[in-house]
């Protein structure tokens, strides 16, 4: 990873307060190195630009001056007086070549060091669903590996590859204070790399139209320092804790028993689907059904009791269960912290 960001303070600077509340959501607001050098290719280019554009309309407007003034030139009859156009024309083409060459050159140089691969990365494999993303931490061991869905934590100052697969349809992985857009093909594995130089919370977004929900696939990205994440990976791997109330383990047999374990993972239990998100730690995230509501006990038994009204069209069917039976289903999601 080498791509340094120049840091332009001045279109960034003025810009980027729309983003200004956490969790931060802007492309002018950069959280790390990628978005850095993507930043300074937007300012450069808008500042190249905007100047060409400047110049074009005041030698417009100039011309129109004289031609109302009626000095304009008038048709050329000679060498001496077609030079000076001639050599204006000239100028401008050149211009043109050398403004158009150095943008582009400067656009490969920067992306090309965004794409730069790193042995040090952390690896996350990425698998986008309508509508919800899976994320799984690689690990040489494979035992070490963990899922979690819709929320990751980052190191801060390291590189993370994602590994981007779909297995559904066509989607797009979107963290814009942290890095470019890169597509999620069904068949096909794309990659991002990104670093995150300061501790925050990062909004993603799917930016590829996939469907009713697409606008509600949304993901956190939480830049923490070393210690703090690999605080969290090592609590993310640990089996579910084991229900601490009556109500919450009557809670945990209606889940194991119902569809509920035919479509969720819940480690250190029976239920192993794979349909929907990993619910192991899933009381320990912001937010549910890909940043639709906030993480609450209230959120979690309105989501169970009916996820079509909440999110129409969402692959989790409407699962009968009685108050009680919700009300001990929703215990025992709370408890899975
Ligand atoms: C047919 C498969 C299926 C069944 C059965 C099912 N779910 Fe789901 N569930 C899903 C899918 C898919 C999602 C993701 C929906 C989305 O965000 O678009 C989900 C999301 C969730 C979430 C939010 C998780 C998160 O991190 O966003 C919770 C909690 C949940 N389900 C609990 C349950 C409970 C409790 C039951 C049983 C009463 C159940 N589910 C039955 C497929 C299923
Ligand atoms: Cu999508």
């Amino acid at each position: 990873m080498t791509a340094r960001p120049l840091r332009l303070p001045a279109l960034a600077a003025v810009l980027a307060c729309g983003g200004c509340g956490t969790p931060w959501q802007s492309a002018l607001h950069p959280g790390g190195a990628q978005a850095g050098g993507l930043l300074d290719l937007i300012t450069i280019f808008t500042a190249v630009c905007g100047i060409v554009w400047l110049l074009v309309m005041i030698v417009t407007l100039l011309t129109l001056r004289r031609r109302r003034a009626g000095i304009e030139a008038p048709l050329p009859r000679d060498e001496g007086t077609e030079r000076r156009p001639r050599r204006a024309v000239q100028a401008a083409v050149a211009t043109t070549v050398v403004i158009i060459a150095g943008l582009t050159l400067l656009s490969f140089f920067v992306t090309r060091g965004l794409t730069a691969d790193d042995p040090q990365a952390l690896v996350v494999r990425v698998r986008a669903y309508q509508w919800w993303w899976e994320f799984t931490y690689q690990d040489p061991r494979p035992d070490q590996a963990f899922t979690v869905a819709n929320e990751i934590h980052v190191p801060v100052g390291r590189p993370v590859r994602f590994l981007l697969e779909a297995p559904d349809v066509i989607h797009s992985f979107w963290v814009p204070s942290l890095a470019g857009k890169q597509d999620l093909i069904p068949g096909r594995s794309n990659e991002i790399t990104l670093v995150a130089d300061q501790p925050g919370v990062y909004r993603g977004q799917c930016a590829q139209f996939c469907g009713l929900q697409h606008a509600h696939m949304a993901f956190l990205v939480i830049a923490e320092p070393p210690d703090r994440f690999a605080a969290w990976q090592v609590a993310q791997r640990q089996p579910a804790p084991e229900p601490a109330t009556d109500e919450a383990s009557v809670g945990r047999r209606i889940f194991l028993a119902r569809q509920c374990a035919a479509c969720h993972t819940i480690q250190g239990t029976t239920a192993s689907g794979t349909l929907g998100p990993d619910l192991t730690h899933v009381a320990s995230r912001r937010y549910i059904a890909a940043g639709l509501l906030p993480t609450t006990r209230g959120s979690l038994a309105a989501w169970t009791a009916d996820p079509q009204t909440l999110k129409p069209g969402n692959n989790m069917p409407m699962v009968p269960l009685g108050s009680d039976e919700l009300s001990a289903v929703s215990a025992y999601l709370t408890s899975l912290r």
